[in-house]
């Protein structure tokens, strides 16, 4: 995620808390590379102005620059001026304390606003609310039917009438919710091109309509500052509650998602992440300025792993890894569990430092060809294998390298990697490491400097 940015701003940084002293020539020095950064990002001209102007102001003020650990300071200034940026503190979805949350879904053509109804549905779902689905573009063939196939894979219910105009659908859709006890009723519009007076007129009449609790414009976080002036317009025009980024998993250079806060004044409330129903995060600045500055964003990192783990089945291997029964069948089952995690690049930048590791490693990752050369290995493995791997002479490797279309260094590769991993697990339970991590919770809380 903004990767050229993040990498820019983390080594200036690194240089300014290398040194001992900063005078006012180091401090100047290091706003200007920020600036260039930033811009080069396509952060907003006068946001990029403020922002340095910000936190010059800051840095100058005698606390800083006298003190033992100036560098780390303005790092820290850094920090807390760009998640005031990004809007302070995380904007969560409002929910309507009678009848079901209305959510009116606006955008561009192809900005995502039909995948990030349905991701909205699902993260909706995972706190057992359920949504119903209306579709209001009867413009785009298609449509109607991409939102439902969409709907159907997470179980959920659309509304659509192809012969009414939109804001008769979305009236129906509403009644049908109400009268239905859904928790939530999610809108899903055409896009359009450009911004035309006859799309935000239809805009309007919906929004009079159905009089949401949420008016969420989804934006491309691909196209930088466009998304940014689109966004000023449509808030202008229909009046937003929020932002939804889309895209940043894509090479998205960081500007849209740095100035739409402060050029529009409307919080970002999500970000999309991928093209899959699961991937969308709710935004928070703090963790986005964290993981820009290279600080890691663990408290996301374990949330991750929290809404992909089964609980019944981490505390089934728990199990096993104490009695040191870990075979091949759960070495696929972490690995499937990792993968709908994200990619391992993602999981890696989420750990403080680990903007550090080498691209090569980190893209080494479960890409879904390895995967699927792991999955049928181990599928073509009997029950007796998989279990005690010890049995695999060479005859059978070359058996199951034959049956999965694999080869046997790569039989023999996957077997060497499940051994390092029953090593380690090995070591995890063994008392000495134990005696480190109980050393580590006593390590303070805090910066990771
Ligand atoms: N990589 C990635 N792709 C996304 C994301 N969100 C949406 N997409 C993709 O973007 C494309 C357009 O998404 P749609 O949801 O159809 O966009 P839309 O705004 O409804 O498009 P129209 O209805 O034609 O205006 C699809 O191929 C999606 O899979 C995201 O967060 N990341
Ligand atoms: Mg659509």
């Amino acid at each position: 995620m903004f990767s050229s940015l993040a990498d820019k701003l983390q080594n200036t940084l690194r240089q300014l808390r290398g040194k001992g002293k900063l005078n006012e020539k180091d401090v100047d020095a290091a706003l200007r590379e920020i600036r260039l950064a930033l811009l080069e990002a396509d952060v907003n001209f006068k946001v990029v102005k403020d922002f340095i102007g910000a936190i010059r102001e800051r840095v100058v003020g005698q606390e800083v620059m006298s003190s033992l650990t100036p560098g780390h300071q303005v790092v820290k200034i850094v920090n807390e001026e760009m998640t005031s940026l990004m809007g302070g503190k995380q904007s969560s979805l409002i929910h309507s304390g009678k009848g079901p949350t209305k959510i009116l879904i606006i955008g561009l053509q192809g900005s995502g606003k039909t995948t990030t109804a349905v991701k909205l549905a699902a993260h909706l779902r995972r706190s057992d609310r359920r949504s119903l689905l209306v579709a209001a573009d009867t413009y785009r063939p298609g449509a109607i039917q991409q939102l439902q196939v969409l709907s159907e894979s997470i179980g959920e219910q659309t509304y659509s009438n192809s012969n009414a105009a939109p804001v008769d659908i979305c009236r129906e859709g509403l009644q049908l919710a109400t009268r239905d006890g859904f928790d939530a009723v999610i809108f899903d519009t055409a896009g359009r091109l450009h911004i035309d007076d006859e799309m935000m007129a239809e805009l309007a009449a919906i929004k009079k309509t159905i009089d949401p609790d949420e008016v969420l414009l989804v934006v491309d976080a691909m196209t930088g500052q466009d998304a940014v002036n689109a966004a000023s317009s449509f808030n202008e025009a229909i009046g937003l509650s929020g932002v939804i980024l889309t895209k940043l998993d894509g090479d998205s250079r960081g500007g849209a998602a740095l100035s739409v806060r402060a050029v529009t004044g409307c919080p970002i409330k999500f970000s999309g992440i991928g093209e899959k129903v699961e991937a969308l995060e709710p935004f928070h600045p703090d963790r986005m300025a964290s993981r820009i500055l290279g600080m890691g964003d663990v408290l996301s990192l374990i949330e991750k792993v929290e809404a992909v783990v089964d609980k019944s089945k981490a505390r089934e291997l728990e199990q096993k890894l104490r009695k040191q029964q870990f075979t091949l069948d759960d070495f696929r089952d972490q690995l499937t569990q990792l993968r709908s995690m994200g990619s391992l690049e993602e999981i890696l930048n989420m750990i403080p430092g680990g903007g550090n590791i080498p691209k090569e490693v980190k893209q080494m990752s479960l890409n879904e060809n390895n995967f699927k050369r792991v999955e049928a290995i181990i599928g073509s493995m009997t029950k007796n294998e998989r279990q005690e791997p010890s049995l695999l002479n060479s005859s059978r490797r070359r058996r199951i390298a034959t049956g999965s279309g694999a080869t046997v260094p790569d039989v023999n590769r996957l077997l060497n990697q499940f051994a390092q991993m029953q090593k380690m697990f090995k070591q995890v339970g063994s008392p000495e490491t134990k005696a480190q991590f109980k050393k580590l919770k006593k390590v303070k809380k805090g910066f990771p400097f």
